[in-house]
């Protein structure tokens, strides 16, 4: 079933293959080049809110390790790398004055990639939010829209005439509901009114930033990363499959309604309409711009069940047992039944262009062993989903790409450095990249899919 040869032949011709990862997560050189704080260097300096202290200030020293970093992509036979851009290495500030040394980094990147035949996906808003927009309310303050939509042009200006692809967010569930609302990233906030209006801001700065690029760099396609979750009901019971319906509305609808179909769920709208800042006029329209693609990051499925509890918020639901006895290192579900559900669910409910897997993978942690290290349970992962994957292209579906999450092991946010999603393995002391059993097995992959066009 992991034979990559077999797999690769079920792919369509044209269907990238490419790898994943994000600026804190891996760039370090925090203080560098003109570099300011994000709400991120200033998170992790609070006590007890990432494992063990770990800071992004060296990461996998991506930053000075650059061309060694994308020789090893091009010695893996990749050909797509999606990346993400630094805001506050290129407005330090946030806004204001722009920082050439910043674009300068870039620049090497996205021409190393070209000079190596590796297509340039990148993502603008990684959640490095530049530390001094805190100062107006970040993501609460409906100023920070038009900041990032000034970012997305200073950046497209610069490097427009050179990308494949470009993202305006990643994940915006996570820099809303579990930055705003749930407290586990920055900027660490548990507030519903301070959610829904990071949750409307960032909607905006979506539609504002996608404006800014089709007016700036018009040929380069462009979409949106999200994370949605595949909502399973944890019985048959009424109440719960209406509990499952709420989740999907708060957890999906709140992003996919306003960006594909021009709207707020409905039943958001009825529990939460009132606490919500003003939708102003236009707004929505901003929201619901065309998009070229649109990218799908998917690790494990959501099962939920009725909570009944008095003053239970919207969506009043309460976490159900895992189905599947695997379960990642990081405790996370492995189902891969559930990434084909999703993706026909989300294309029935929302008028959705083609679709990217823009991040996929598994935390193992597993360490060298002589040199070698012995990760089978991530290939496992990997051909179980790749398997889905290429279940909906023959069904149908418009599926055009797939990355692996992640290049190499790196900053696993609130987890620290203790989490790892790399084909990679990165020694923090020295530094050293080890290519895993699975990064072999996805080289292999790639090299039988492009054998079979050529
Ligand atoms: C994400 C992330 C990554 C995480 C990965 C594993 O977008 O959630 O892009 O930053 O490291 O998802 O948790």
């Amino acid at each position: 079933m992991s034979d990559p040869k077999i797999l690769a032949s079920r792919f369509p011709a044209d269907f990238t293959f490419g790898v994943a990862t994000a600026a804190f997560q891996i760039e370090g050189a925090a203080r560098q080049d003109g570099r300011r704080p994000s709400i991120w260097d200033a998170f992790c300096a609070m006590p007890g809110r990432v494992h063990n202290g770990d800071t992004g200030e060296v990461a996998c020293d991506h930053y000075h390790r650059l061309d060694e970093d994308l020789d090893l992509i091009q010695s893996m036979g990749i050909t797509a790398y999606r990346f993400s851009i630094a805001w506050p290495r290129i407005l330090p500030e946030g806004t204001g004055r722009i920082n050439e040394k910043g674009l300068d980094f870039y620049d090497r990147l996205v021409d190393g990639c070209k000079a190596r035949g590796i297509q340039t996906f990148a993502t603008l808003y990684h959640w490095d939010l530049p530390l001094a927009l805190m100062g107006d309310g970040g993501w609460t303050a409906r100023s920070t829209a038009y900041a990032f939509q000034r970012y997305a042009k200073v950046v497209m200006a610069r490097l427009g005439d050179r990308l494949d692809s470009v993202a305006t967010f990643n994940e915006p569930w996570c820099s809303v509901w579990l930055s705003h609302l749930y407290g586990i990233h920055a900027p660490g906030e548990r507030n519903m009114e301070a959610a829904l209006a990071a949750l409307h801001t960032t909607n905006l700065a979506h539609g504002l930033a996608v404006e800014a690029i089709r007016h700036v760099a018009p040929k380069v396609p462009v979409g949106i990363v999200l994370n949605a979750h595949s909502v399973i009901a944890g019985s048959d019971s009424a109440a719960d499959k209406a509990a499952a319906g709420r989740a999907f509305d708060f957890h999906n609808g709140a992003f996919f309604g306003p960006v594909f179909n021009g709207e707020y769920p409905a039943s958001l709208l009825g529990a939460l309409g009132e606490r919500m800042p003003t939708v102003e006029e236009g707004d929505l329209s901003i929201i619901n711009q065309k998009l070229d693609w649109w990218g799908l990051n998917y690790y494990t499925p959501m099962r939920v069940s009725d909570d009944p509890s008095k003053g239970a918020e919207f969506p009043a639901t309460k976490p159900a047992p895992f189905v599947s006895q695997t379960v990642t290192d990081i405790g996370w579900e492995v189902f891969a039944p559930a990434l084909g559900a999703l993706v026909e669910d989300l294309y029935e409910a929302y008028d959705l262009p083609p679709c990217y897997i823009t991040e996929n993978g598994a935390c193992y942690n597993m360490e060298p062993v002589d040199g070698v290290v012995d990760d089978q349970p991530r290939i496992d992962y990997y051909a179980q989903h790749l398997q889905v994957v290429a279940d909906l292209a023959q069904a149908g579906f418009p599926m055009k790409g797939y990355f692996a999450w992640s290049l190499m092991d790196n900053f696993e946010w609130a987890e620290g450095y203790g989490m790892r999603f790399g084909l990679v393995h990165v020694d923090y002391g020295t530094q050293v990249r080890t290519l895993k059993k699975s990064g072999a097995w996805y080289s292999k992959l790639i090299s039988d899919a492009n054998a079979r066009i050529t």
